[in-house]
């Protein structure tokens, strides 16, 4: 068998033997990160689908204009609970998952540089997330401060206990912070140290360059929220004064800490999808990436600019007026290297060969929405247009095309796509476009509608509303329940698949990527021998081989 990828459709090469499939690993401390990957991503998925039920909850309540279905304090719960959980224990840790996955294979290692703090930071994920599922049972219930938790809101104590679902949503977050700082010193030591011979930073998939971005950004700014998430627990905890008005403290100074690391947060989710489009697009086009080296390097433009953004989410938080031309500039300067990053995958999929299969429909459906996005980022970047949408459902509707249209949609692509080299089985095509077909227009019919609602006036975070906005809540509600319904194929296809799918050839896809020239699943330690890369990774319709040693990197 030749590893020398061709020009073509997907053929499945020589015959393959069923895989195994060995479910106890996934139970248990290992210090593999192909395992380490899969556990993160399965423990993400399942706290994905309660983050999803809980905003069908809340959907339901929003159908009428009544608060009918659940109480104030309830519905203040549900919200901040679904926030918290589809940020911290969804996004975040899937995307680490993939990242874990993917790289060591990527730049030809056998792991990553500390596989015990690897798996340390991952256990550290289900232990702070049911700590967060435990907060159901305290006297008060969970938090209810939303998932930015701004004092002096999240500082009101209204139980005798200092032992509140508000002061475990702190600690949870304070975990988080620690899991995820752990993560990223394991991230960044594994790409500068332990690429294979001949991989130079100009030669590692564009997926690398964004997780580096990425990771780079949680070591710069995540002891921001971290520390304020401490002063916080004190002042809950312990009766400081940080950030409590009436003792003399400062609740600004929070929402500082907050956004410093929140809105570059925003692009350690987003970067990293970015990547999975530049990884998917080049292969379903049969095209080389255009302006490669471009391409990789404006992640780093973003992740400099990111964090000089922040005070963008307090336009209205009494903010100076020179201030906010200050960062209403700066923002929108983060539309230059993202901007230059959609133009290279226009270019990328213009005039290719296109298969349409699954992972190639949910980039194609998440960048449409990502472009959407973009747009109104940038309305809600200027500072008149923010003034008149703070806190309505129009911001709502902007980070929705974010979270769900743009990031979610490209983790469901990444996992399609790659999911024949995890299990060494294909999905079954046709419920992944069932898949994205009920996805793509949930998305658009639950979130599209938040925007009208937002211009008119809508506030968030309300279980009630004036009559005249129901037409447009129905329509949100009806997406929600699809949405709702399209993670069902999903679940399906992949059970269904990794018990009985048909056996997976190594390179399905035709691909370009160290990945993909060792065995479906990959062998515990990647490589029979360390790749010796020779060439770039975007080498569509050229015939240059990708490594010097193909034949030897694979195991038996
Ligand atoms: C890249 C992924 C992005 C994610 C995950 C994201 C997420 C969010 C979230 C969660 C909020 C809500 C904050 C709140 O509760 O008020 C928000 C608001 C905002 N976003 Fe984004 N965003 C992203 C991209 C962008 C971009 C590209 C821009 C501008 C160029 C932008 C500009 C804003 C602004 C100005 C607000 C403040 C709205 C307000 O507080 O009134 N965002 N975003
Ligand atoms: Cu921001």
């Amino acid at each position: 068998m030749t590893n020398v990828p061709v020009e073509g459709i997907a053929i499945p090469e020589v015959a393959h033997p069923e895989p195994q499939n060995n479910w106890r690993k996934y139970f248990s401390f290992s210090t593999d990160h192909k395992v380490i990957g899969i556990q993160y991503l399965v423990t993400s998925f399942v706290f994905f689908l309660i983050g999803g039920l809980l905003s069908m909850v809340i959907r339901a309540e929003l159908i009428t204009p009544q608060a009918d279905l659940i109480d104030r304090t309830l519905y203040n719960s549900m919200f901040t609970m679904h926030g918290t959980i589809m940020i911290f224990l969804w996004i975040f840790p899937s995307l680490v998952g993939l990242a874990n996955y993917l790289v060591p294979l990527m730049i030809g290692a056998r792991d990553m540089a500390f596989p015990r703090l690897n798996a340390a930071a991952f256990w550290m994920v289900p232990v702070f997330g049911i700590l967060l599922m435990t907060s159901y049972f305290l006297p008060a219930g969970t938090a209810q401060a939303g998932w930015w938790s701004y004092p002096p809101v999240s500082t009101q104590n209204p139980t005798d206990s200092v032992i509140t679902g508000e002061f475990v949503w702190i600690l949870a977050v304070a975990i988080s912070g620690v899991s995820s700082i752990m993560g990223a010193v394991n991230f960044v030591t594994t790409i500068v140290r332990m690429r294979a011979p001949g991989m130079t930073f100009f030669r590692m998939p564009v997926y690398v360059w964004t997780v580096f971005s990425a990771q780079i950004i949680q070591l710069a700014a995540l002891p921001a929220l971290t520390a304020g998430a401490i002063m916080l627990l004190f002042d809950v905890a312990a009766g400081t004064a940080f950030f409590n008005p009436d003792k003399g403290g400062n609740p600004v100074l929070f929402q500082h800490f907050f956004w410093f690391y929140s809105h570059p947060a925003v692009y350690v989710m987003v970067l990293p999808i970015f990547g999975v489009f530049s990884e998917i697009f080049p292969v379903y086009s049969r095209k080389p990436l255009f302006g490669y080296r471009v391409v990789a390097v404006s992640s780093l433009l973003i992740t400099t600019v990111s964090v000089l953004v922040w005070v963008h989410h307090m336009y209205a938080s009494g903010t100076p007026g020179w201030m906010r031309m200050l960062f209403m500039a700066t923002t929108m300067l983060v539309a230059v290297p993202t901007g230059i990053k959609v133009f290279a995958w226009v270019a990328t999929i213009w005039k290719g060969k296109l298969r349409l299969n699954t992972p190639m429909l949910f980039c194609l459906g998440a960048l449409i929405m990502f472009v959407f996005a973009g747009i109104t980022g940038v309305m809600l970047a200027s500072v008149p247009i923010d003034i008149h949408v703070n806190n309505t459902y129009f911001v709502v509707g902007h980070f929705h095309y974010i979270v769900y249209g743009t990031i979610t949609m490209g983790m469901f692509a990444a996992i399609y796509h790659w999911f024949p080299k995890m299990t060494g089985r294909m999905y079954y095509e046709g419920l992944g476009k069932l898949h994205f077909a009920l996805a793509f227009i949930g998305v658009n019919l639950n979130f599209f509608p938040m925007h009208p609602l937002g211009l008119q006036g809508m506030l968030r975070r309300v279980s009630s509303y004036e009559p005249e906005y129901a037409f447009w809540n129905v329509v949100a509600s009806i997406g929600a329940f699809l949405l709702g319904m399209s993670t069902i194929p999903f679940i399906l296809n992949m059970v269904g698949a990794w018990v009985q799918g048909k056996p997976a050839p190594d390179n399905p896809w035709r691909a370009i990527g160290l990945e993909w020239l060792v065995s479906s699943p990959p062998p515990v330690e990647n490589f029979e021998e360390l790749p010796v890369v020779v060439s770039g990774p975007y080498g569509y319709g050229k015939s240059d081989p990708l490594v010097e040693n193909a034949a030897a990197l694979k195991e038996g």
